[in-house]
């Protein structure tokens, strides 16, 4: 990162349930990584998690990063949309469709609500699968009065697993992608 006078802390989910996503989800994480104006400081442990909302459809898989950044919240969502189309895309030609979603679940503890952005993320506080991988990292952290342990003290979190107990599964996407 670049210019490091005005740095903010970013709180991201991933998860996806088409093709491979953890590879998309890998190649995200990377592409933050690389991008010179954030830097990837925690990453979740790699969860395997039921399908909340519309249940009839595949498990997904989730984690969580904290991500230090320059960029404003705005230009951060521009970034993490343009790493969901890039994945979507690249990975839909070779290897079929897939899904990455990457959502703000907190910027800095600012209260940010517009058409583009809300922030934290209104439906973070119900979801296990955001909580469960947050916790890993930021179980102290409050949001909206209480801490990520609180809130997932009070949701349903039957059936989520540990896929990957390592906190670096996102570097090494290749192991599950032999020949590719
Ligand atoms: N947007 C507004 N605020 C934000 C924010 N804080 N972070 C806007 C990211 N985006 C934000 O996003 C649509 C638009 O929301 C963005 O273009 C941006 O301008 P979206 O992700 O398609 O939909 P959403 O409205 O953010 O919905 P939400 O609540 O994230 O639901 P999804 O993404 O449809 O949830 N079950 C399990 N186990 N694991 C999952 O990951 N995910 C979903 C999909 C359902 N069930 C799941 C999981
Ligand atoms: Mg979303």
């Amino acid at each position: 990162m670049q210019d490091n006078s005005r740095i903010s802390t970013a709180l991201l989910g991933l998860g996806g349930n088409i093709g491979d996503p953890v590879a998309a989800m890998s190649s995200a994480l990377q592409m933050l990584e690389q991008h010179p104006d954030c830097r990837v400081t925690q990453v979740s442990r790699l969860y395997k998690t039921p399908p909340w909302g519309k249940t009839d459809q595949d498990w997904f898989f989730n984690a969580a990063a904290e991500v230090e950044t320059t960029l404003s919240p705005v230009p951060l969502l521009g970034l993490a949309l343009g790493i969901e189309q890039v994945n979507r895309r690249v990975r839909a030609e070779r290897w079929g469709p897939r899904t990455l979603d990457i959502d703000i679940l907190d910027f800095g503890g600012l209260v940010i609500k517009s058409d583009q952005l809300t922030i934290p993320h209104p439906r973070m506080t119900e979801r296990a699968f955001v909580l469960m991988p947050l916790a890993d990292f930021a179980p102290d952290f409050m949001v909206n009065g209480k801490t990520v342990r609180e809130w997932l003290g009070e949701v349903d979190a039957s059936g989520i697993e540990v896929a990957d107990e390592s906190r670096d599964w996102w570097r090494n996407p290749d192991k599950d992608m032999k020949g590719g």
